[in-house]
């Protein structure tokens, strides 16, 4: 069985639904009530992507810094993949998506001088009162370089699952374009199984 290792980014302003969307996607669970992350949450999802092979996914969630805006380049490093998420109620979350993009953008690069694969989500389409319309979001989504977008509520678990196969999908195919003989390709992350459960804190 052949393994790839990919860190995440869960990226986007506070309370849009980021650990939500974690905890959904890799513990199958939805709270209502609001925690505030502090420092950085990893949390391990693997993923049974073919007979042959199998995704260990590293999601990285900004856990709290949100107001910070600009992360520091050391949380970006060696990120394949990034989402970057906004409430679809709250029209300023999806300004601020092009602050995150860009500082996104900014501090990491494909050895080829690209961007990493990067997928916006609608979060909480389950509510009444949208803020933002399909076609305002299609537009930015193209305008921006993100692979692709999609409605999610992490309440109903809408497109959990399906958004994140999207984004593995789209790296996988862009790491196998990628020169595998230049060291730089290799990917270097490592962390250790203590790692697995999600909840460690970091710098
Ligand atoms: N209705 C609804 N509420 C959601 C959804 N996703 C998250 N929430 C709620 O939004 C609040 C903020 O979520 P949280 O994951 O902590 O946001 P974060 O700050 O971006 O990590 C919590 O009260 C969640 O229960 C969703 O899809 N629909
Ligand atoms: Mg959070």
């Amino acid at each position: 069985m052949e393994e790839h290792l990919m860190k995440i980014l869960i990226v986007g302003d506070g309370n849009v639904g980021k650990s939500a969307f974690v905890n959904r996607y890799v513990n199958g669970q939805f709270n209502k009530t609001y925690k505030m992350t502090v420092g950085v949450d990893f949390s391990v999802k693997v993923l049974k992507w073919s007979e042959k092979e199998q995704v260990r996914l590293q999601l990285w969630d900004i856990a709290g810094q949100e107001r910070f805006i600009s992360m520091t380049r050391i949380y970006y490093k060696g990120a394949l993949g990034c989402v970057v998420m906004f409430d679809v109620t709250e029209s300023s979350s999806f300004l601020k998506c092009r602050h995150w993009k860009q500082d996104l953008d900014n501090k990491t690069m494909l050895p080829n001088g690209e961007s990493i694969p990067c997928i916006l989500l609608a979060n909480k389409c389950d509510l009444p009162g949208r803020a933002v319309s399909a076609d305002s979001i299609d537009e930015f989504s193209k305008a921006n370089g993100f692979v692709t977008w999609m409605e999610t509520s992490v309440k109903e678990n809408k497109n959990v699952g399906e958004s994140m196969r999207r984004l593995v999908q789209e790296i996988l195919s862009v790491q196998s374009g990628l020169d595998p003989l230049r060291p730089q390709n290799q990917v270097t992350v490592n962390l250790d199984s203590e790692f697995n459960s999600g909840g460690a804190g970091c710098c």
